[in-house]
C-alpha cells in the first residue's frame, strides 16, 4: 500500500486518455464524426515511437496513439492486446513534475525511466509502473504555460 504523506500544493487532474491504435486516420475519422470539435493535427513524439492526435470530447481529451515501432510500448501492447484503452494522463499542477517524480519515487512507486521527457504539445511527461498501479498504466504531465 502507498500510504505515504501527499506533497503539499500539489494538485492532479485527469488530462486525456490514451488509445492504442494501429490506423491513426481511420480511428481519428471514425471517433471524431461523434464530437462536434476538430481533431488537432497529426504529430510525432519520437522518444516514445508514436503519432497521436487529440480529439475533445468535452473534459478529459482522447489521445489517439500509433506506433510508429512495433518493439514500442504502443507497438507491443497493440499486438499483445489490441485497440482500445492504453494509459490514464494526468496533469500535475502545484509543483513541478520534476519535484512530482522525485517524491513518488523516494516513496517507493515503481516508476519507468530516471525522470520526465518529452511529451506531446511540447509538454513533459513520465509514467508509473503497472504494477506501482493496480494494473494501469499511468501518466502523469507538465506543459510550461
Ligand atoms: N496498461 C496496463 N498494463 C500494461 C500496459 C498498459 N498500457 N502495457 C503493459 N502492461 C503490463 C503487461 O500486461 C504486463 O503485465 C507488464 O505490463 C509488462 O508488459 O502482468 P503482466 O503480464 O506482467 P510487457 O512485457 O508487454 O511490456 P514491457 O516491455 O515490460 O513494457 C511495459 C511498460 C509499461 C514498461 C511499457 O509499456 C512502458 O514503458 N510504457 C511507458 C511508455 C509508453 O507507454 N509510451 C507510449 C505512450 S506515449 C504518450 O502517451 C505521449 C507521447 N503523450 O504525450 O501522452
Amino acid at each position: 500500500m502507498n500510504d505515504f504523506p501527499p506533497l503539499p500544493g500539489v494538485r492532479i487532474e485527469l488530462d486525456h486518455i490514451g488509445i492504442a491504435t494501429p490506423d491513426l486516420e481511420n480511428s481519428v475519422q471514425q471517433l471524431s464524426g461523434l464530437f462536434p470539435s476538430p481533431p488537432t493535427p497529426p504529430e510525432e513524439v519520437s522518444d516514445q515511437h508514436v503519432r497521436l492526435q487529440f480529439i475533445d470530447v468535452g473534459g478529459p481529451r482522447l489521445e489517439l496513439l500509433q506506433p510508429t515501432q512495433e518493439e514500442s510500448a504502443v507497438g507491443k501492447y497493440l499486438s499483445k492486446k489490441g485497440p482500445g484503452i492504453h494509459h490514464l494522463s494526468f496533469r500535475v499542477e502545484g509543483a513541478s513534475i520534476d519535484t512530482w517524480f522525485n517524491h513518488l519515487q523516494e516513496n517507493g512507486v515503481k516508476l519507468i525511466g530516471d525522470g520526465p521527457t518529452q511529451g506531446s504539445e511540447g509538454g513533459r511527461i513520465f509514467f508509473v509502473h503497472p504494477k506501482s498501479a493496480g494494473g494501469l498504466l499511468i501518466e502523469f504531465q507538465q506543459s510550461d504555460d
